[in-house]
């Protein structure tokens, strides 16, 4: 017999690849496709770094679900791209003091060094950038067209700003009330900021939750991100007649609301504020106006407040109660004001025993102790509507303080508008200009794209405004209605803009006078398979759907969800935590792959634990995935030369394995998968001889072809 060449994945692995060039295996007919199946993951955002093995991890599992589906003979399309505007990469560039337009290409052109390497079958035809004009041309396009439709307006908002790196930080970047990368307390300012109306879509977002096949965990996520709560608007009356409106989720315990609470910033509290009070509810706005505004909205720190020093009627009792101000009650929500029940709320019970403000119990739960907040008790000091369960009793008082023109029943949502304005650099510049005839004019869309340009001083300072609108050669424009002196807006847009439509794009490509071509995206979407982390949950998954949304409304799309079928993948962990470049638990996958070849560390990732909830990385293990390669190599080696018949108990046996690789695989268990595979070759090289694989699994590729005799 002759000998077996070693397992070189080096060599094997690019032969293969150079192979899939040659024939366009991964690049399928986007006009003519049979069966199209679009098969997308996550795009990156091109670090420094380079991909680390939480990426390689998502990346190879979304990867084997795309070879899979080619193999049962789908056309799949599977293309790569990069999140390369926003905050991650400026904040790099700052750091190093390369201006990001240089940067990000060096980071792109690795990440697609490794992308390649370790054999993700890509359609590279259709690779993208959202930072390429080409595509940004576009993204710039779809905020004319919600501009036009009346979905984008501009408002003055809080936002965080760290004073010492002169910057507005997301919310994300606010950690207990400090800059998450200087450790400076941050401070609120007050911006004019362009917003989208989602919230004008919440129910939507909501219902269609229902026909979507994601993974639960992020249904629910994004359910209590959208936070839809039942109840009713309250009027308490001031005795000078100012009518004071609440949100509450529990009319019924109205009978137990000893006292008002308005937000710090709420617009009545001024001429409420009694003369002796003044001074008091002035030091205690400014107090909250330089706290950030994150730490206001988790709710568990010692209570603040201020008594104004006036009084409104409690619409059930009539009694008056005091009215207060503090921030535990925030403007954003409900009505920015609340009836405050100590009995039956948790916050209002610490405020309540802090300030020795009156405790009325109006529910009696059997067992409980205060604050008992359970739905599922019994009205008690509630005048007629005594001995009435709470539900039943909401309904009744809610008729009953309708009837005189003291409540509305009321929905209520968490979900805020959208806010887009960064003011920052690297991002899209927003296509609207200002002039002092015309107002708001939005770019003609032929004008577009309206280009970022390439400045030196990108850096963020104190003013709170662009870097942009340091440069008038750049923002100094003719207006393009009226021809006189104008004004560029000088804020970029959000990178979840960027990614809200991405899917879209990939298949059109290479169409430069359209976002997507109608026969293409016809063809190809929605998505057929999405997989991603779970951290992007409630922002870019519910971007993505909004976007959707608007379009499909604006007559652009057929359907109205861009994601039917989505997938959380699970975490890498690596010394306790995830592994992620703000933690420096980062581990590159280039040497291992070098050591021990892509397909051996592919397989050591799936088999580290179920796809779905990720697993813990450890260098060794890895051996062990090589050493079944390598016996898998042997083994078909010989098979190519041996010749014979069928044994029944091994037909068995890869029948069986088919079937449950085949299923395992469908359902992301690449572990189980894995392990199907390792007990087959190893019965195939234990108890027999010789083998045949049938000719039937042969042609679906599952196997190897011929014959095989074991090695003794
Ligand atoms: C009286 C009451 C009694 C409440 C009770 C709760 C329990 P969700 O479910 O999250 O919508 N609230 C209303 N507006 C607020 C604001 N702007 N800032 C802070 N809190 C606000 O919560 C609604 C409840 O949160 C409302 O119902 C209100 O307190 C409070 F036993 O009213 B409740
Ligand atoms: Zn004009």
């Amino acid at each position: 017999m002759r000998d077996i060449p070693s397992y070189d994945p080096a060599s094997l692995e690019a032969k293969w690849q150079a192979r899939w060039a040659e024939r366009h295996t991964n690049e399928p007919d986007l006009d003519r496709a049979a069966r199209p199946f679009y098969n997308l993951m996550m795009f990156p955002y091109p670090s420094a770094e380079g991909l680390h093995v939480g990426n390689m991890f998502a990346f190879t599992g979304a990867d084997i679900y795309g070879r899979f589906k080619r193999l049962q003979g789908y056309d799949v399309f599977e293309p790569m791209g990069f999140d390369a505007f926003g905050i991650h990469s400026e904040n790099y560039a700052l750091t190093i003091g390369t201006n990001p337009a240089k940067l990000i290409p060096q980071n792109i052109a690795t990440f697609r060094r490794q992308l390649r390497r370790f054999g993700g079958m890509y359609d590279w035809r259709h690779e993208l950038s959202t930072t390429d004009p080409a595509y940004y041309k576009w993204t710039q396009w779809l905020f004319l067209q919600l501009f036009k439709a009346g979905l984008a307006y501009k408002k003055r908002a809080a936002v965080n700003w760290c004073p010492k790196d002169k910057t507005v930080l997301a919310n994300e970047q606010v950690i207990d009330g400090r800059c998450e990368r200087c450790d400076t307390p941050v401070e609120q300012r007050f911006l004019d900021q362009w917003f989208f109306r989602i919230t004008n879509f919440a129910e939507r977002l909501l219902d269609n939750q229902h026909n979507l096949d994601w993974s639960s965990s992020t249904v629910l996520l994004q359910r209590n991100w959208i936070g839809r709560s039942e109840g009713a608007e309250l009027i308490f009356e001031t005795p000078s007649g100012k009518k004071i409106t609440v949100f509450t989720t529990r009319p019924d315990t109205v009978f137990g609301a000893t006292y008002l609470v308005l937000a710090p910033e709420h617009p009545l509290v001024d001429e409420l504020t009694a003369v002796e009070q003044r001074s008091a509810v002035k030091a205690y706005q400014r107090d909250v106006q330089s706290k950030d505004i994150v730490s206001r909205r988790v709710g568990d720190k010692t209570k603040t407040g201020v008594f104004i020093g006036s009084y409104a009627r409690n619409p059930a009792t009539g009694e008056a109660i005091p009215i207060w101000i503090a921030d535990y009650v925030l403007m954003e929500y409900g009505t920015g004001a609340i009836m405050a029940v100590p009995a039956h709320d948790k916050r209002d019970f610490e405020f309540a025993t802090q300030f020795k403000l009156p405790i009325r119990q109006v529910v009696a739960v059997e067992g409980e102790t205060l604050p008992s907040v359970s739905e599922n008790g019994v009205l008690i000091n509630s005048g007629a509507f005594d001995g009435a369960p709470c539900l039943e009793g909401a309904r009744k008082i809610v008729a009953w303080l309708s009837g005189r023109g003291l409540a509305t029943p009321r929905v209520q949502y968490r979900l805020h508008d959208w806010c887009i304005s960064r003011q920052r650099y690297w991002g899209p510049p927003i296509p609207i200009i200002y002039c002092e005839q015309c107002g708001v004019v939005p770019v003609p869309e032929k004008d577009l794209p309206v280009e970022l340009p390439l400045i030196e001083d990108f850096r963020p300072d104190d003013t709170g405004v662009s870097p942009l609108a340091r440069h008038e050669e750049w923002y100094f424009v003719k207006c393009p209605e009226c021809g006189g002196q104008a004004r560029r807006e000088t804020d970029v847009s959000d990178t979840f803009l960027d990614s809200a439509w991405y899917h879209l794009r990939y298949p059109s490509t290479e169409f430069h006078d359209r976002p997507f071509d109608a026969a293409r995206t016809k063809q190809w979407l929605p998505v057929s398979s999405y997989i991603g982390g779970n951290e992007h949950a409630v922002l870019h998954l519910l971007y993505a759907r909004f976007i959707c949304l608007v379009l499909h409304d604006l007559g652009h799309l057929h359907f109205d969800s861009p994601y039917p079928k989505f997938r959380a993948h699970g975490l890498i962990i690596k010394d306790g935590a995830k592994m992620s470049k703000s933690r420096g638990n980062v581990v590159v996958p280039d040497t291992y792959i070098q050591q021990w070849g892509a397909d051996a560390f592919r397989m050591y990732l799936m088999f580290l634990g179920p796809f779905q909830d990720g697993g813990d990385f450890r260098d060794s293990g890895i051996v062990g995935q090589r050493r079944f390669l390598e016996k898998v190599w042997a083994l078909a080696h010989e098979a190519a030369e041996a010749k014979s018949a069928p044994v029944p108990a091994l037909e068995q046996k890869l029948h069986r394995t088919i079937r449950k690789v085949s299923a395992d695989t469908e359902a992301l268990q690449y572990n189980t998968a894995i392990a199907a595979m390792m007990e087959y070759v190893n019965e195939l090289t234990a108890n027999f001889a010789r083998a045949l694989w049938c000719r039937a699994a042969w042609r679906r590729k599952t196997c190897l072809r011929g014959c095989l005799r074991m090695r003794r």
